[in-house]
């Protein structure tokens, strides 16, 4: 079974000048209650008091989902974790040689130590432990599966594959996965996927296809850098395209929307599922293609988001397009009428003026010499 972790709170929280309220962060976890994830991933309680305090709140929620808090491995940030009242805390540790000389200033061995005296804490404590090797994508492999398999023994029973850098390629994270699945002691493998060159989502499925169990996602695709994959998009995937119709899809543009009101984080309106432009047709080819039937040009329905098509009316519009939208507002043109008014939206779409649909009953008007009283 696929599972999902989101992230919105801890990865999506490090996204540049993005800060949540603790009243924000209780809301942003309903509405992901609601979606359905398995896991949220609520915060590092060693971040802030006010992380602290939105990772407590949301642990004693009752949500269906398992609450996570993220930490180093550092006793202190263990113990906070713990105080937070969470089922589950991550361990980070970095794994690879760069990470390890240059920013930890320590060997191998040394990290080993330290990986497995942390997870056995948290365990003596009560905790669900998941390890995670932060880049783990760039980590020597036998090292990485000796990290894992010291932490699986230790009482890990899942292992975050973190491509931190976002530098794999789909068929490499299934090569990955692929290999460290015959190599690792039992445990649930998670795929935490970078979108530094926008292959996250693709390496994420990459993964899963290779037996993988959760994908990492922030809402509208926010994190470190350029983010980790958006939940909408991932939900969606699953959706459509492999069959696992599990979550709430129509919860997903209010989240969207409340997330990108709160973190003033704007989506880009070519931004998939959620985005401005995901339902908008626009050439004549495609307008005309879309109103005889919406399949011709729309793979995901808009209405199971409660989402609505949008047409486009400007210099590359069609007849069909044109007479459609008047006949919204009660005006019928045919003929000679419909043609002069496409020519003169032509001509006002080539100045790169934006036409309003009032702009449209105008041109109908100037066109036939009638008054149409639309408004
Ligand atoms: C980071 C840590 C992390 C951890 C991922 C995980 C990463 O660098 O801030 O716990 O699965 O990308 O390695 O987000
Ligand atoms: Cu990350």
């Amino acid at each position: 079974m696929v599972e999902i972790l989101d992230s919105t709170l801890r990865e999506g929280e490090q996204t540049p000048y993005v800060n949540f309220t603790v009243e924000e962060k209780v809301e942003i976890a309903r509405l992901l209650d609601r979606v359905g994830v398995e896991m949220i991933e609520a915060g590092d309680p060693s971040v802030s008091p006010s992380v602290f305090e939105a990772v407590r709140r949301i642990a004693s929620l009752g949500l269906r989902a398992e609450i996570v808090a993220h930490s180093l491995a550092t006793r202190s940030g263990i113990e906070k974790a713990h105080a937070c009242g969470v089922q589950r805390v991550v361990v980070f540790y970095p794994t690879s040689r760069i990470h390890l000389e240059a920013k930890m200033g320590k060997g191998e061995e040394e990290a080993l130590h330290t990986i497995v005296e942390h997870v056995r804490f948290a365990r003596s404590l009560g905790l669900k432990v998941r390890y995670t090797p932060e880049d783990a994508s760039r980590t020597d492999f036998e090292f990485l599966v000796r990290a894992c398999n010291s932490a699986i023994e230790a009482g890990a029973d899942r292992i975050s594959f973190a491509d931190t850098l976002g530098i794999l390629r789909p068929h490499e994270m299934f090569q990955r996965i692929t290999e460290l699945k015959k190599r690792l002691l039992p445990c649930r493998i998670d795929l935490h996927c970078h979108n530094d060159y926008g292959l996250a989502l693709a390496n994420a499925l990459e993964g899963i296809r290779a037996g993988a169990d959760c994908i990492h996602t922030t809402v509208n695709g926010m994190g470190e850098r350029t983010g980790i994959p958006d939940l909408a998009e991932t939900v969606l995937a699953l959706h459509n395209l492999m069959g696992i119709q599990r979550y709430d899809v129509r919860a997903l543009p209010q989240l969207s929307a409340y997330v990108e009101r709160v973190s003033g984080f704007f989506l880009a309106p070519n931004k998939p599922i959620t985005g401005l432009n995901a339902f908008s047709h626009k050439s004549g080819v495609h307008t005309n293609g879309v109103l005889k039937d919406p399949r011709t040009y729309e793979s995901i329905d808009p209405a199971i988001l409660g989402r609505e098509r949008r047409i486009v009316i400007d210099k590359y519009t069609g007849k069909r397009a044109v007479a459609a939208r008047l006949a919204e507002y009660g005006v019928e043109v045919d003929g000679e009428a419909l043609e002069q008014i496409v020519e003169e939206i032509k001509r006002v779409g080539d100045e790169r003026k934006i036409l309003h649909d009032a702009d449209i009953v105008e041109i109908a008007e100037q066109v036939t010499g009638k008054r149409y009283d639309i408004f």
